[in-house]
């Protein structure tokens, strides 16, 4: 059987862990703590967590790890993303301003330079295409060769499904 790793990576609350439900169903696994530090402001009585669940494609097998939001965990991306096809970073327009897209990215310079990546653009119901459009050229200029960047509905797991299908382009083609 083929067997793959695939991580997400993202700041807090960009859905990295409704992603991978999405994905595996409720039978995964997430190590959870209460949120304490700066991330209360954000998401009060949530969690930080690393999480990972199985999803069976035919005869594939993918193990979906989800890495820590906070930046003081940053260092488990290297480690997290050993052995896996790639990265997906998820942004979430609700909690990034377009001004500080270029910072975000930034700190995710390690992984998403490293390894094959692409990038799913999270929660943008409340802006309108004009607000999206300029969202995805901010990306695309601070990585042009991150244009592999869509819009998704982490809640939906066929568009979860887009973003894993379009790693695996995105990995084959290296
Ligand atoms: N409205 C909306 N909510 C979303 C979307 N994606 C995730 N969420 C919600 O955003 C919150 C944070 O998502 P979560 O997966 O916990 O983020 P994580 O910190 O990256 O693991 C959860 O309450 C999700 O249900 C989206 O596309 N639209
Ligand atoms: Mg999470």
């Amino acid at each position: 059987m083929n067997q793959y790793k695939v991580l997400f990576v993202g700041p807090v609350a960009s859905g990295k862990t409704t992603a991978v439900r999405s994905l595996c169903g409720d039978n995964i696994i997430t190590t959870s703590k209460k949120t304490s530090d700066e991330v209360s402001s954000i998401k009060n009585d949530t969690t930080v967590s690393l999480d990972y669940g199985v999803l069976q494609l035919g005869d594939l097998k993918m193990h979906i790890y989800a890495a820590p939001g906070q930046e003081r965990f940053s260092f488990m991306h290297d480690i997290l993303v050993k052995g896996s096809i790639g990265a997906i970073l998820l942004l979430s327009m609700q909690h990034i301003k377009i001004e500080e897209v270029g910072q975000i990215l930034y700190e995710y310079l390690q992984v998403i330079e490293k390894n094959p990546c692409v990038i799913g653009v999270t929660q943008t119901e409340n802006f309108d295409v004009n607000q999206i459009e300029l969202f995805l050229n901010a990306i695309s200029e601070y990585h042009p060769s991150l244009s592999d960047t869509i819009v998704v509905d982490v809640r939906k797991k066929h568009d979860v499904l887009k973003l894993v299908e379009k790693m695996v382009v995105k990995a084959n083609e290296r």
